[in-house]
């Protein structure tokens, strides 16, 4: 058949270089004599491709054909990171094409760093959806993804005297080889206007949206290969075009800019992912490019549903559609409004099909995450959609009310509207309302929002509609790639490399926890990834940091609530021990190297100095002599997926320190676990899950508990605060000027003096620092600390995304897998 002639066939190290060299010269038009690292990765990239497509059409191909029920995963955010390396592992290839390549006279290794990352997201959401989609494709799930086509990702971080600045992620200034244009994929999607009354054919009166300004969506296929199956899922990410309008008449009176203006606004709708992580910013251009997105997606979701001309009835058997926080939310009135005004169904038709389609994971409890939207914008920028909205909540308050008769305060708790000037539509509730089922996302995280944020809704659905499912993350990237050494060390010691699809596997490592010569493998593998994480910094930062320290590793995103500033406070705190001790006494310390990653979202001040005091901090430190190398402190620049490769299977120890409540999970801590990494953690979020599976004598936790927050906050706002001494001398310090100009320091330090201490750093202090010297005593013992090691290990199983993913599809999506024959 034509397939076999343009699909690569073989996978030897010959065919490998034909393809290679086939790409360089037709796809990039090159030859030998200019044939730089770049171009010889693009043109590895499109035969890895090649190889892909073939999976990707086979998947399509049978789907169409069968038209199972399908899931779509509706996410701002993807931070899909990397492609090449992940492709080549999932198709076994990798081992030929470094063969392939060092033949034509490269690394493969230097061609994967050439690769930019796909960083369209903020952080552990838009990771979560990447995870998602990764072990939805290896299980055969039919799941798509859909997102926003960002032209610029996530800024660019560069510290300069210390601070954040930041600089634009073009990420697609070169040609994308693992995007697929579908310029035949169009939709066009509407704003502001207004609405009018029609009849339709049926000769009833209908509501209709006209006028305003249209923009077209065009989409591009991202393949996400799956893991030892032939199946293949995408993530279908969305562009914003200008409709092929043009304004000729300012054209030919001579206003060239103002018939390109409405050109290029409609091309700056998809430009920018908004850079906040857990905080809303409430930009007219976000409204806009959540409504866009859902607009989108839903017309490509319905067309395809069209094609098997089933009954409007059967579409939540045919299509579920999973909602990534609230930010995909306007899908739910959308759907409402395109079944009611265009397709014609009675209302109560309509609803029932909308809420037996949506599902709702919510991943925050932070106030100032929650989704918003001023009354006014919504009318002016959606005004069919408010109408949808006052109505759906109208209906549902009714309802309300004839179960709870009287409860006035009930309702005005429960409404999607909340009062106020200007008032507000909380997208949270209109999520809750819209979905058939609504999920937290760790055990304890998912029991505070039944708790408190969702606990009227329960009072009136009962508590079946809200469940937990505790995230996961993907053992391919976690493990199997980033830390070649210990995914070989596994494999050998558990005769197959089974366990990166069936993560419980793991456990059978506990046999040999103890065993010597394992442990002196396993020791040398850490050892070996501290070496490479430390030359990486040697070579970009020109910092000398030693492996046989303890690595001790923060990074995520800089926000109070992370407690980063707990952190640097503490780092500062060791300083001052050490420059109290003999040169004897500083001999016998655990050297620590010290190491934070994370990018402030650009207006968020008290983060940004947050930075700024661990950057001063590890200058005067990492300079001073006296304490003989004892600790190492390191700011490192531009965290992103790509760089948590290197940085994840080099913890010794990682933190996740949260205030207790606060987190709604975390999965960076599942990822250093996993690569037998100890936690020194709170009681928060997924940690408390993860020390149930390794078991409590492996990971150092501490502090208050989420349930005494509230009534500790109310203390020390009546009492006071109780300054700790120890915290005290640190800040003490700090105001001395002995990191610089302390004036910079003031309101970083109000934050605790006067400003009541929100997140509890002074009431979790003492509990730390006590911590650390056990993590200190415990590393002292070496075969004690690989073990421990090795039981974190293999405690993981769990935490796989595959797991997570299963118990979308059983729970909540009634979604079964759909294999691909070759
Ligand atoms: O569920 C993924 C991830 C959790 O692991 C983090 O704990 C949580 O902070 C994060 N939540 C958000 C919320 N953003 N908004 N909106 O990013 O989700």
């Amino acid at each position: 058949t034509w397939k076999t002639h343009i699909v690569p066939e073989k996978n030897d190290t010959k065919s490998i270089e034909n393809d290679i060299v086939h790409h360089t010269i037709t796809t990039l038009c090159r030859g030998v004599y200019n044939l730089d690292k770049l171009a010889m990765y693009q043109a590895t990239a499109h035969s890895v491709r090649d190889r892909l497509l073939e999976d990707w059409n086979l998947t399509q191909e049978a789907l169409h054909r069968e038209n199972p029920k399908r899931c779509y995963y509706m996410s701002m955010e993807f931070l899909i990171g990397r492609a090449l390396d992940n492709a080549l592992h999932c198709l076994h290839v990798k081992k030929n094409y470094q063969q392939s390549v060092e033949n034509l006279g490269f690394s493969l290794e230097d061609l994967l760093c050439e690769e930019k990352d796909a960083a369209l997201g903020n952080g552990g959401l838009g990771r979560l959806a990447a995870c998602y989609m990764d072990s939805a494709a290896t299980q055969d799930y039919p799941t798509w993804g859909y997102g926003l086509r960002y032209q610029y990702g996530i800024f660019k971080q560069m510290i300069k005297d210390g601070y954040q600045t930041e600089m634009p992620d073009y990420w697609l200034n070169f040609d994308n080889p693992w995007e697929f244009p579908r310029a035949d994929i169009r939709y066009e999607v509407r704003f502001h206007g207004y609405v009018a009354t029609k009849m339709n054919e049926k000769g009833e009166s209908r509501m209709t949206w006209e006028g305003g300004d249209k923009v077209q969506a065009m989409a591009y296929d991202v393949p996400i290969p799956g893991f030892d199956t032939k199946g293949c899922g995408n993530i279908r990410l969305w562009s914003s075009k200008p409709l092929n309008t043009f304004d000729f008449d300012s054209f030919n009176a001579g206003d060239y800019e103002r018939s390109v203006a409405e050109q290029t606004a409609a091309q700056n709708l998809t430009s920018v992912l908004y850079p906040n992580d857990n905080h809303l910013v409430g930009k007219e251009l976000r409204l806009k490019q959540e409504y866009f997105f859902v607009s989108a997606s839903l017309q490509d979701i319905i067309h395809r549903f069209k094609r098997a001309k089933c009954p409007w009835k059967d579409f939540p058997d045919k299509v579920a559609v999973q909602m990534n926080d609230t930010h995909p939310t306007l899908a739910v009135p959308e759907l409402q409004r395109i079944l009611v005004d265009i397709e014609g169904l009675e209302w109560d038709d309509a609803w029932d099909i909308v809420t037996r389609t949506f599902a709702f994971t919510n991943h925050t409890v932070l106030p100032e995450a929650l989704e918003c939207w001023s009354v006014p914008m919504m009318e002016k920028i959606l005004p069919r959609h408010m109408q949808i909205i006052y109505d759906i909540n109208l209906f549902f308050l009714q309802k309300v009310e004839k179960v709870f008769v009287d409860d006035r305060e009930l309702l005005k708790r429960i409404s999607i509207i909340e009062e106020g000037s200007p008032q507000q539509v909380r997208m949270a509730f209109l999520a809750v309302v819209g979905s058939h089922t609504v999920n937290g996302v760790a055990a304890l995280h998912s029991d505070l929002i039944r708790k408190h944020l969702f606990n009227d809704f329960i009072k009136y659905y009962g508590p079946d509609k809200f469940i937990n499912i505790t995230n996961g993350i993907t053992p391919r990237r976690w493990l199997y790639q980033a830390n070649p050494d210990l995914r070989d060390l596994i494999t050998k010691t558990l005769g197959s490399e089974d366990w990166a699809t069936k993560l419980d596997l793991l456990k059978e490592l506990k046999r040999v926890a103890d065993d010597v010569k394992f442990q002196t493998e396993w020791a040398a593998v850490k050892y070996k990834n501290k070496e490479r994480l430390a030359l990486w910094i040697k070579t970009n930062m020109g910092i000398t940091v030693n492996p046989d320290a303890l690595f001790d590793i923060q990074v995520k995103r800089i926000h109070e609530y992370k407690r980063q500033y707990m952190n640097i406070l503490s780092v500062i705190y060791r300083y001052q021990s050490l420059k109290k001790m003999s040169a004897d006494d500083i001999s016998q310390q655990v050297p620590r190297v010290v190491i934070f990653g994370g990018k402030a979202a650009p207006g968020y001040y008290i983060a940004k100095l947050v930075i700024k005091l661990i950057n001063s901090a590890a200058h005067v430190i990492n300079n001073d002599t006296s304490i003989q190398d004892m600790l190492k402190v390191v700011f490192i620049p531009d965290y992103n997926v790509s760089l948590a490769e290197i940085i994840v299977p080099a913890s010794d120890i990682s933190q996740h320190i949260s205030t207790a409540g606060t987190e709604a999970s975390g999965t960076s801590n599942m990822k250093f676990v996993l690569n037998g990494g100890l936690i020194l953690g709170t009681v928060d979020g997924a940690n408390i899950e993860i020390g149930e599976q390794i078991g409590a004598e492996n990971i150092f936790m501490f502090g208050v508990l989420s349930d005494e927050v509230e009534d500790i906050r109310h203390n020390q706002k009546y009492h006071g605060l109780f300054m700790d001494p120890s915290l005290q001398v640190v800040l003490d310090s700090i105001q001395g000027g002995q990191f610089g100009d302390p004036s910079i320091f003031g309101p970083l330090i109000n934050t605790l003096t006067y400003g009541g201490d929100y997140y509890l750093i002074s009431v979790d202090f003492k509990s730390y620092l006590q911590k650390h010297t056990e993590v200190d005593a415990t590393y002292r013992d070496r075969k004690s600390w690989v073990k421990k090691s090795i039981m974190c290990t293999a405690g993981m199983g769990f935490f796989s995304s595959d797991r997570a993913v299963r118990e979308y599809a059983d729970k909540i999506w009634k979604l079964k897998p759909f294999k691909v024959e070759a």
